[in-house]
């Protein structure tokens, strides 16, 4: 049987002048009469294949000469430099099948962004997403190693929900048999319930947000990865996030110098990326938007446009403690020291990117949950079993959540969050 090899490992320690067996698809190919030249992609990279007529039986050439772009193939043959091909290799081809033959691929160069939307199907499989998945993949195993190795422990919290945890218009409702049942925005309050049990947890799972402005930031499905821990409070929620999303992009940019280069990202900048981050108030953000010219009162809630501006001059994340309360979720903890506002923070990442994480310590004391609930007009019924939490041993904890897709388009440098994730689902899009 032919053992394959994987491309980046031929261009990692090339086996020259020696057999060798690759697998995958036509990314490129140009022919002049007697020479065939297909560059291959695999999962793993992309290299130069030289077919030339009597080299190899001549149908697998003429299978050569009109093989189209994206038909699967198994090729055979000696390895050499070459200068000019990409990568610096080719593989001169002593054998070509084509596995499965490709219809006329409907992507070509300077495509519409619909068109490449229709076809994401197709699209996903570009250099470019294919990069992004690998950064994405590997900023979520840099959380999971960080989180093992601090005593987390990864839960499975459930998807279907009978309470909004932020806020009811952007909530999805849907038929639950008899009942109405909402799609969770944030696994929040059941990790709540879990730290009782297992004290520091996480859980990376579907957030749905029925959010109907079409930002270049906003989904309505996006991976949420939301952490709680027991006895901890805002200060320590923050150390936790500082840590966790520093080596999350420590591994980045030791495993995907490559993918990085495909995406054109400078990795430098990322380099500032070190715990500690700075912190900084609420109202002196709000100082510092009066000084640039935005007329923002104390207690309005920080957009993309104020997220910009506070942080264009950073160059590493900050995170922005002590908003107001009427911007935040009732659940969040009032500071003594400051009872206008919530001991929370967000994690806005630099250079004018903005936020990633929201987080806060939560309120323990059940009269004020009561109390806001009621304020706020929202039926206590569903939050029954959350209140209960307050009840039966209840304990200082706090927690946050991070954007996966947020993350992925600060680190890639994205220019649309669309592109953090295979398919995207937004107001306009729910297909393919
Ligand atoms: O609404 S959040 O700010 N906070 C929560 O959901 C808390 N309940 C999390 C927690 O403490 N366990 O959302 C958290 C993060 C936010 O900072 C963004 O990075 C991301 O979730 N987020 C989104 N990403 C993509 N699309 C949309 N619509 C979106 N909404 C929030």
């Amino acid at each position: 049987m032919t053992s394959f090899l994987s491309i980046c490992s031929l261009l990692s320690s090339p086996r020259l002048e020696e057999t060798v067996a690759i697998r995958g698809w036509i990314y490129r190919t140009r022919s002049s009469g007697k020479i065939v030249f297909a560059t291959v992609r695999d999962s793993s990279g992309i290299i130069q294949v030289t077919i030339k007529k009597g080299n190899l039986p001549n149908v697998q050439f003429e299978a050569a000469v009109s093989a189209s772009i994206e038909s699967s193939v198994e090729v055979t043959g000696t390895m050499h430099k070459d200068e000019r091909a990409p990568g610096g290799y080719e593989i001169r081809a002593l054998s070509f099948t084509v596995v499965g033959p490709a219809a006329p691929y409907p992507i070509t160069e300077y495509q519409s962004e619909e068109l490449l939307l229709d076809n994401r199907h197709l699209w996903i499989r570009s250099r470019e997403q294919t990069a992004v998945m690998k950064v994405k993949a590997t900023l979520l195993a840099g959380a999971r190693e960080w989180l093992g190795e601090n005593d987390f422990t990864e839960v499975t919290p459930p998807i279907f929900t009978q309470n909004a945890c932020e806020g009811g218009v952007t909530l999805f409702k849907l038929k639950y048999f008899d009942r109405d049942a909402f799609l969770s925005q944030s696994a929040q309050m059941y990790l709540e319930s879990l730290i009782f049990a297992l004290e520091r947890v996480y859980s990376i799972t579907p957030s749905f947000r029925a959010e109907k402005s079409r930002t270049p930031r906003h989904l309505t499905e996006y991976w949420h990865l939301e952490l709680e821990e027991a006895w901890v409070d805002n200060e320590g929620n923050m150390r936790i996030q500082e840590e966790m999303v520093s080596a999350m992009v420590a591994k980045v940019l030791k495993e995907r110098k490559e993918e990085m280069e495909i995406l054109k990202r400078d990795i430098e900048p990322l380099k500032a990326v070190q715990a500690p981050f700075k912190r900084v108030r609420y109202e002196k953000m709000i100082d510092l938007l009066h000084s640039k010219g935005f007329d923002i009162p104390f207690g309005a809630d920080l957009g993309a446009v104020e997220e910009r501006a506070i942080t264009e001059e950073e160059v590493a994340p900050v995170f922005v403690t002590n908003f107001p309360k009427e911007c935040k979720a009732f659940y969040m903890k009032e500071d003594p020291d400051d009872p206008r506002t919530y001991k929370c923070a967000d994690l806005l990442a630099p250079l004018g990117f903005g936020e990633i994480i929201g987080g806060s310590e939560r309120e323990t004391d059940l009269n004020k949950i009561i109390q806001r609930l009621e304020e706020q007009n929202i039926p206590q019924d569903p939050y029954r079993w959350y209140l209960d939490l307050r009840r039966y041993g209840s304990v200082p904890h706090s927690g946050f959540g991070l954007g996966t897709e947020r993350i992925v388009k600060w680190v890639c440098n994205l220019d649309h969050i669309r592109d953090a994730i295979p398919y995207p689902r937004t107001v306009a899009r729910v297909y393919p």
